[in-house]
């Protein structure tokens, strides 16, 4: 005769296929790509395109073992003058791609503790409201990689 409890975790094991079935919360990512730091460079910007499937979802945060801090933050020119600003959170709109791109919206990394070379890897922890978190190795590109509104983030000096 089974345990009470041994009945329970029966019942718990049943369950778990529905859960995982429709609807569950995904992100996927479809391009990442980052820049090769220069020597005592300790900042990087990591760019990403990601898309929602099945429902809306948000990108809350990043880390990543390579560096002290990441952050979600966006560019924007005030005055002619490049700057940055912290974001809470990027929408990520139900089957959409949304493009986190240089002199828009990406992912600071600070207080980096290794040099990004042409060719390795960061890997990057990303974190959503609903759909689990992923984990992307982020290629880096050589450190003059054009970037698509041609801008080279003046405003780097510093967190
Ligand atoms: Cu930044």
């Amino acid at each position: 005769m089974p345990t009470r409890r041994a009945l329970f975790r029966l019942a718990t094991l049943a369950l778990l296929p529905a859960a995982a079935r429709a609807d569950e919360p995904a992100v996927r990512v479809l391009q990442s790509w980052t820049r090769a730091t220069p020597g005592a460079g300790r900042t990087a910007a990591i760019y990403l395109t990601l898309e929602a499937e099945g429902a809306a979802d948000r990108l809350t945060g990043a880390s990543s073992p390579d560096a002290a801090m990441a952050m979600l933050h966006e560019s924007y020119t005030e005055n002619g003058v490049a700057r940055m600003r912290m974001l809470d959170g990027v929408d990520l709109p139900a089957g959409s791609k949304v493009v986190l791109k240089p002199g828009g919206m990406h992912i600071m990394l600070t207080g980096l503790r290794r040099t990004l070379r042409r060719g390795d890897k960061v890997e990057v922890t990303l974190t959503f409201a609903s759909a689990p978190p992923i984990k992307v190795k982020v290629p880096v590109l050589a450190a003059n990689t054009p970037s698509p509104a041609g801008e080279t983030m003046p405003g780097m000096n510093g967190p």
